[in-house]
């Protein structure tokens, strides 16, 4: 049997602004993912790129006085450079403005207007310029404002081509009946569920008002409506239509990651799409949920966009990486605030991993000459953290299976915690004092396990930290190259050397920290 396959995919996100942590935060979750995946053996495929048509993007060049493409070519390096700084291992890259994928959205118009799918008609509704959508009459409020985004409407009428979604309400309805799952958490679903059953209407998928976007095949005053060409990004990614091969082996498995903003497009748009195409919607969309700073919506006029750049130069990747994942159940709401993340540096990492780690390597330092010793028979206590370990294996993959990420970290703190209590319990330096070699044996070579496990399965989310571990320990593996499934309490080699002893997460001062 070949390779089991995975594919996963956050949003292409815009290029009129640099990126901020909601962008670092999707992909950085995705990334999480990616990386679990792989290390329970699958061939993974992870996407993540730029949107980089539109009239958003269109007006952002005017103010700078650029053209579209020379503004997006300048944004786009923020993107990839803030990926390289936060470790993600994308596996493409994709730019909406590059031909191949141009190419593909012309390739679908056509394959889709021939069958019917598209047709052409007249628009006219209410605009809203920065979110790029058509508001009915019975969307908005008295006061005749954006329903998203609360900002003037402009009347507008054109001559458009309609995708034909109408026709797709009832595929969508039992589709979605059959997979409960396939949107994640379940008030997303519930809530998808429920608007497709108040109708859907034919989708406008052309503008004659914007000339930077995909002309569209034989009418070329018209581009393609950016969403539409937005979306098939996930396909070019996947070879559509050439590479048959891999769309039979990618697409049935994608799962498309994003916040609660933009799941209309990916639930309801983009499967009515795919069903039209003949393919199967998506396996899988998790809405995460939205960060607000310090309470508050993050602005450029407030002045309160979280630079990720400038948190992770100041508290580090994998501290970053863990605080978000750790701090809010995915799917929810979160608030960030520096403070809280000065909170769980200080106590998850240097107070509870970082100090089970140092304590270890002291111990073995000392009193086994830095070498792994001999367990001797166990104990209760011995056998209890040794179930708890493998106890953790199971809760910790059952919950990353789901995206609960925090209920894995959760899960894996408990058994550092555990960790802690056990050397408090156990008294290896009195062991030490007292020359009960074999029972000090038993208690550090179990202690080395718990922290193997733990370098294991910290990984995903913090993968320096599991190297740094792993070393200390004397592994010279990466753990992030090793299957979780192949876990086996007992494997370590005793008599192998440890090796460095070295801080893993410096404490932060509090106070010095307040005066900053
Ligand atoms: O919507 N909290 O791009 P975009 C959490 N180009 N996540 C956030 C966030 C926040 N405060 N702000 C942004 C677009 N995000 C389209 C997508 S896909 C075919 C086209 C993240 O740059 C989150 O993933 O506005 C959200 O869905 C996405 O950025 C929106 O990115």
């Amino acid at each position: 049997m070949g390779q089991k396959a995975f594919y996963i995919t956050t949003p292409v996100y815009y290029v009129n602004d640099v990126p901020h942590i909601g962008h670092a935060y999707t992909t950085i979750a995705a990334d999480v993912m990616a990386r679990y995946k792989r290390m329970r053996g699958y061939d993974v495929m992870f996407a993540t790129g730029t949107d980089e048509h539109g009239q958003k993007i269109q007006q952002a060049a005017q103010a700078k006085g650029l053209t579209p493409q020379e503004l997006v070519d300048q944004v786009v390096v923020n993107f990839k450079k803030l990926w390289e700084r936060l470790g993600i291992t994308h596996t493409d890259f994709i730019r909406t403005t590059e031909e191949r994928h141009i190419r593909v959205v012309r390739y679908i118009f056509e394959k889709l207007l021939k069958q019917g799918d598209i047709y052409k008609g007249t628009y006219e509704g209410w605009y809203c310029v920065p979110c790029e959508t058509y508001f009915t009459e019975s969307q908005l409020g008295e006061d005749k404002l954006c329903p998203d985004c609360k900002r003037p409407l402009q009347r507008m009428t054109e001559e458009s081509y309609f995708f034909r979604m109408s026709k797709y309400e009832k595929p969508l309805l039992d589709y979605y009946e059959k997979n409960p799952d396939a949107i994640l958490p379940k008030t997303r679903y519930n809530e998808i569920v429920s608007f497709i059953k108040g109708g859907l209407k034919d989708q406008s998928i052309s503008r004659t008002t914007i000339s930077w976007g995909v002309p569209l095949p034989g009418d070329e005053k018209h581009v393609i409506y950016v969403w539409f060409d937005a979306l098939i990004n996930y396909l070019t990614v996947c070879g559509y239509p050439d590479n048959e091969e891999m769309v039979r082996k990618f697409w049935p498995t994608v799962n498309h990651i994003m916040a609660k903003d933009i799941i209309r497009f990916h639930c309801i748009v983009w499967p009515a799409m795919l069903l039209a195409l003949g393919l199967e919607p998506p396996a899988r969309v998790f809405s995460h949920g939205w960060w607000t700073v310090e309470g508050e919506k993050m602005s450029k006029s407030k002045g309160n966009v979280v630079d990720p750049f400038e948190m992770v130069d100041l508290y580090g990747v994998d501290p970053f990486r863990y605080f978000l994942l750790r701090e809010v159940p995915f799917g929810l709401d979160g608030d960030f605030s520096e403070r809280a993340l000065v909170g769980r540096i200080n106590s998850d990492l240097a107070n509870d991993l970082g100090n089970l780690l140092n304590r270890t390597m002291q111990m073995i330092n000392k009193f086994a000459e830095g070498q792994i010793p001999k367990p001797a028979t166990l104990e209760d206590v011995d056998l209890e953290v040794k179930g708890l370990a493998e106890e953790t294996v199971e809760t910790y993959t059952s919950h990353m299976d789901v995206y609960a990420f925090d209920e894995a970290l959760k899960a894996l703190w408990t058994l550092v915690r555990r960790g802690n209590k056990y050397i408090d319990e156990t008294m290896p330096w009195k062991l030490g004092r007292e020359k009960e070699t074999e029972r000090l044996g038993t208690v550090l070579y179990t202690l080395e396990e718990v922290l193997r496990l733990v370098g294991l399965l910290v990984a995903p989310f913090m993968p320096d930290t599991g190297r740094r571990i792993w070393s200390q320990l004397g592994i010279d593996e990466d753990p992030y190259k090793c299957n979780i499934d192949d876990f086996r309490w007992g494997e370590r080699e005793s008599g192998s050397k440890v090796g460095q002893k070295e801080v893993l997460f410096p404490r932060i001062d509090m106070e010095e920290w307040e005066k900053e």
